[in-house]
């Protein structure tokens, strides 16, 4: 008998979904617009996308060492792209219609497949797909809590973000913080404000922070890391939500610092070191309450060099493997 969700509280099954999301609507066009323009023919090659990249360096078979059954749910949004391109923007909110669209189509994939009580591994693209990932987990396991590891809240709301870019607003969008958008009827709020915790945080808007302390979220900033240390963020962060809550992990890689995992979008000096991160999600696996894990904003095409690629790219699988139940020992 597989041992690693053997010991898991919530899973029926030891069977990991794993679904791949290559995906980069909701992220800053700058760095994608600006690589376009040099490589207009490769933008779309798997060579510039994170989840095929992870796929390719052998993350199925590393699962599957650890004894999980293996599912592959693969993406293409290229045609999606297309024909969202004639759909005119919601306000000022860039590329609603695509990154609504996208998210509904893998929120359902999650959905079926949490049903089965399956666990969940999704590889991003960009972090809007929390929408999607979290509310799919939420729609099978009640009293969800979420564990939200990120150098940014991404708690803006469609009138506080200036940007207008989707990847800093999942948070509001299943709190139910940023109300009913047109376009995305499909996702009601799902994720109680206090069934949320952020670690890793640096780089937060002022209005983020407003929304934060109105609504007394749970937030361990890097701050918070120096002081305590990262086991005892973890250990409060588990404490705050609760032994009996099932919890879905949404890691961005950008937690991490850009020495670590310097091919993202929207890197920020300062962040977690390679062990920190690690350990989040190994003390997660060891709570056996992970139902449910995201790896977003590996992002190769934003990459100064194959090295910072590979990097990136590697340091991404491990994430995912110590989640999933790998031990230094
Ligand atoms: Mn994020």
């Amino acid at each position: 008998m597989p041992t690693n969700n053997f010991t898991n509280k919530f899973l029926t099954t030891n069977s990991c979904a794993v679904i791949a999301a290559p995906f980069s609507g909701g992220q800053p066009k700058g760095g994608v617009e600006l690589y376009k323009s040099f490589f207009i023919c490769n933008i779309t090659n798997n060579l510039f996308r994170g989840p095929p990249r992870m796929l390719e360096a052998g993350l199925l078979d590393m699962i599957e060492g650890l004894d999980w059954k293996v599912e592959i749910q693969h993406n293409d949004f290229n045609a999606l792209e297309k024909e969202c391109k004639k759909v005119v923007d919601t306000r000022h909110i860039k590329n609603a219609s695509f990154v609504s669209k996208t998210c509904q189509t893998i929120h359902e994939q999650i959905k079926k497949h949490a049903a089965l009580g399956q666990m969940i591994l999704t590889l991003g693209g960009d972090h809007s797909l929390g929408m999607a990932t979290v509310s799919g987990t939420a729609a099978v396991h009640k009293n969800l809590g979420v564990i939200w590891v990120d150098a940014h809240a991404d708690i803006n709301t469609v009138d506080s973000t200036d940007t207008g870019n989707l990847h800093g607003c999942p948070v509001s969008f299943l709190t139910g913080l940023t109300g009913q958008v047109e376009g995305f009827e499909w996702l009601k709020p799902c994720l109680e404000t206090n069934k949320i915790c952020f670690i890793g945080l640096r780089d937060v808007d002022e209005p983020e922070k407003k929304i934060l302390k109105e609504n007394n979220i749970k937030a361990f900033s890097m701050y918070h890391v120096d002081k305590y240390g990262i086991s005892k963020v973890v250990e409060m962060c588990l404490e705050y939500l609760g032994k009996d809550t099932p919890i879905h992990l949404s890691f961005d890689v950008d937690a991490l610092d850009p020495s670590v995992a310097p091919s993202t979008g929207t890197p920020v000096r300062g962040g977690l070191s390679f062990r920190e991160g690690h350990y989040i999600c190994e003390a997660l696996h060891e709570s056996g309450q992970l139902v449910g894990i995201d790896i977003m904003e590996v992002n190769p095409a934003l990459a100064l060099s194959d090295e910072q690629q590979i990097q990136t790219i590697n340091v991404g699988c491990s994430l995912a493997r110590s989640a999933l139940g790998e031990t230094l020992l």
